[in-house]
């Protein structure tokens, strides 16, 4: 167990801060994300430390922002390791830079965009999001990024397209958990239009205010956080516009463990152990968990007269 007594989260130190659901109002209002507050340039990437950028922020629900030490050494990223605390050091060395993200399938403008051109054409500002993975753990993290929708308005989805297939790249010779033979690698994952466009659905490219670290899905990754965080996939090279449901890993490995929605949901136990509470990683004890990881009023509207008990 990586996360020591001694670095829980003194949570009741931090200073109050402004609710940041006015940051969510004004989110979903502006869908392009214009006029929201922007985050200070990303920092010289160090490796100790927590940046003072974030640290005592919280996020809308008054919940205290992980330490970044946390954040970055209890990972899931199994194309290193499935072992959450030996992903950081493992995946050290990653080369990210260069770097590009082919965007391609059923789109009118196709484009691969280098990390600087991504950089450059979307604005970064910080997003503070609760992450739920399916195991019932979580954290609450300080992410630099933008709405998915910024790169898909670019690329023009054509009226066929109904789904977002993304894929993490595949490099076996840096990553070793790629040898596993239980998963069908590449790791993949996908969304519904609808929920990809919606201005909620986050491409990171930091944390802290900082460069994502390899473990954290550097040098971009997705953030879907009313969903578990399987969906949040890491160190994306290919997003594509389908007309069918893509498979996805966890859905192929485990249909009925692992359903292609995995919106959060306290209701819907997954077969093996209780959703209904969390491990908030800092803490002590257990805490309930949110329909849709408390961000129901944002974004129930996209599964009206959906049942999600079937659709899980
Ligand atoms: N490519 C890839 N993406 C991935 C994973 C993975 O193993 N490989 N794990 C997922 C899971 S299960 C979770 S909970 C989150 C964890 O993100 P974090 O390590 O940044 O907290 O990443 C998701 N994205
Ligand atoms: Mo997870």
């Amino acid at each position: 167990m990586k996360i020591r007594s001694s670095e829980i989260t003194p949570e009741h130190v931090y200073l109050a801060r402004p609710s940041r659901r006015a940051f969510l109002k004004l989110a979903l209002a502006a869908a392009g994300g214009a006029g929201l507050v922007a985050c200070a340039p990303p920092a010289a990437p160090t490796l100790v430390g927590p940046t003072p950028a974030a640290d005592g922020q919280t996020d809308e629900l008054g919940d205290a922002v992980n330490r970044f030490e946390d954040i970055v050494n209890y990972n899931n990223y199994y194309e290193f390791t499935t072992d959450k605390a030996g992903v950081a050091g493992l995946a050290a060395g990653f080369t990210t830079d260069p770097w590009t993200v082919e965007v391609s399938g059923l789109v009118n403008k196709p484009k691969t965009f280098g990390l600087e051109d991504i950089r450059q054409a979307f604005t970064s500002e910080e997003r503070i999001f609760r992450l739920r993975c399916v195991e019932a753990w979580s954290m609450v993290i300080p992410w630099n990024g933008f709405s998915l929708s910024e790169i898909l308005n670019q690329v023009e989805p054509t009226s066929d397209a109904r789904f977002v297939k993304f894929t993490t790249v595949s490099r076996p010779e840096e990553m070793p958990g790629l040898s596993n033979p239980l998963y069908p690698w590449p790791y993949t994952e996908g969304l519904r239009l609808d929920e990809a466009m919606h201005p909620l659905t986050t491409v990171a490219t930091g944390l802290y205010g900082r460069d994502l670290l390899p473990q954290s899905g550097a040098p971009i990754r997705l953030v879907v956080p009313w969903k578990y965080g399987f969906k949040s996939i890491k160190s994306i090279v290919k997003i594509e516009l389908t007309a069918e449901q893509p498979a996805t890993l966890w859905n192929t490995v485990g249909p009925s463990e692992y359903g292609f929605y995995s919106n959060v949901n306290p209701e819907v136990d997954h077969p093996r152990w209780s959703q209904a509470s969390e491990r908030r990683i800092g803490e002590i004890s257990r805490r309930a968990t949110l329909k849709f990881n408390g961000y129901e009023t944002d974004v129930a509207d996209l599964y009206a007269g959906l049942d999600l008990a079937a659709n899980y």
